[in-house]
């Protein structure tokens, strides 16, 4: 490689990754991703932006692997590390809530660490993304990166313990590490896993003549739903200050997994009347009566988070990062995704 700027970008096969990788090959970075299949890496994801071998490498790595990631950062030396390799799912945080520390903060612990053991410190500036969910139920108050942090599942407590300790590392060493505090971002790159890919899958595959309802869990629940390509934005901007410090990536809005139901659904030309209540709740199809949704006590959580609203102001002054995507243009965006791929 040249002596362009390098970053390293960890979960590179994610739906962040492939934003961030396309915006930093778009400024001339030397990126090196990593992941535990590279294999997965979908180049298509990176549109027309130019990359050739020279700019744009992959490797396997597990951030779990600690000896093999030392040997990568040894001998990339990356100016920037992005490290985005998390398990992000929260039911499955409870599910396996060991895995969940491994990856999420003893991985993301002991790469802080090597940096400094390797006295990098001075050279590498490195962005922990973090998560709104690292404030837990706040009643719908709007969030502040000096908001009280009250983590309400594993998941939390991995991104809350990577953030503790990556500040702590700040003060002692003097270490660049910024903590993104993101709150949910979407794309149509975003796994079915999540409810909105979830929700714009479902109604492609009812456009393509599927009669399987919709299920889901609550559907009063609130997010603040911004899009990933604006938030891997933010992450770059803040690693271009003179100082490091924390910043919360939001849009300031927040809407229901209703709403959102809704609006996938009109996309597709489809109005929804709602009948029943609680776990007895459908949606029909106002014209044609056909049932699209229906709950699943399934898909409810045990500590769920009402709503999530955050504040950005601070990434706006500092930065001058804001949310450029409208809620309903990215509902409308994963939904035309979702029904061109399957047309
Ligand atoms: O759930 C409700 C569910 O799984 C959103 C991750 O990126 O953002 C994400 O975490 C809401 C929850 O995302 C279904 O109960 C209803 O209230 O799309 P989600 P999440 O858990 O908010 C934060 C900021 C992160 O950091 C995470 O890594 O939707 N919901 N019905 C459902 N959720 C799912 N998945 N499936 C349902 O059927």
């Amino acid at each position: 490689m040249t002596d362009r700027r390098s970053a390293l970008v960890t979960g590179v096969t994610g739906q962040d990754g492939a934003y961030l990788v396309e915006l930093l090959l778009g400024k001339g970075y030397a990126v090196h991703g990593i992941a535990r299949d590279v294999a997965a890496f979908d180049y298509s994801r990176l549109g027309n932006t130019r990359y050739d071998a020279g700019e744009f490498r992959l490797y396997n790595c597990d951030i779990t692997d600690e000896a093999g990631l030392r040997k990568l950062v040894a001998a990339i030396r990356p100016d920037e590390i992005y490290n985005l390799a998390a398990q992000s799912h929260v039911p499955t945080s409870l599910a396996d809530p060991r895995r969940t520390m491994e990856i999420n903060a003893t991985a993301a612990v002991s790469l802080l660490r090597m940096i400094v053991d390797l006295e990098f410190q001075e050279h590498t500036r490195l962005f922990q993304a973090s998560s709104s969910e690292v404030f837990g139920d706040a009643s719908g108050a709007v969030l502040t990166e000096s908001s009280p942090m009250r983590p309400c599942n594993p998941y939390a407590e991995s991104r809350y313990q990577a953030y503790v300790a990556s500040t702590r590392l700040r003060a002692e060493t003097g270490l660049f590490v910024v903590n993104g505090f993101l709150f949910n971002h979407e794309s149509p790159y975003r796994s079915a896993a999540f409810v909105t890919r979830k929700i714009s899958l479902a109604v492609a595959s009812r456009a393509r003549g599927g009669r399987a309802p919709l299920r889901l869990g609550n559907l009063d629940v609130r997010r603040d739903w911004g899009h990933a390509r604006d938030y891997v934005a933010g992450m770059w901007l803040s690693l271009q200050r003179d100082q490091p410090d924390d910043y919360i990536f939001a849009t300031g809005e927040n809407h229901s997994v209703r709403e959102f139901v809704e609006f996938a659904f009109a996309t597709a030309g489809r109005r929804i009347r709602w009948q029943g209540a609680g776990l007895h709740e459908a949606g029909h199809d106002a014209e044609t009566a056909e049932r699209l949704v229906e709950i699943d006590p399934a898909f409810f959580r045990p500590h769920e988070i009402s709503a999530t609203l955050g504040d950005a102001s601070k990434a706006l002054q500092e930065l001058e990062w804001r949310p450029r995507t409208t809620f309903e243009e990215l509902v409308r965006e994963m939904v035309i995704s979702d029904l061109d791929r399957t047309r």
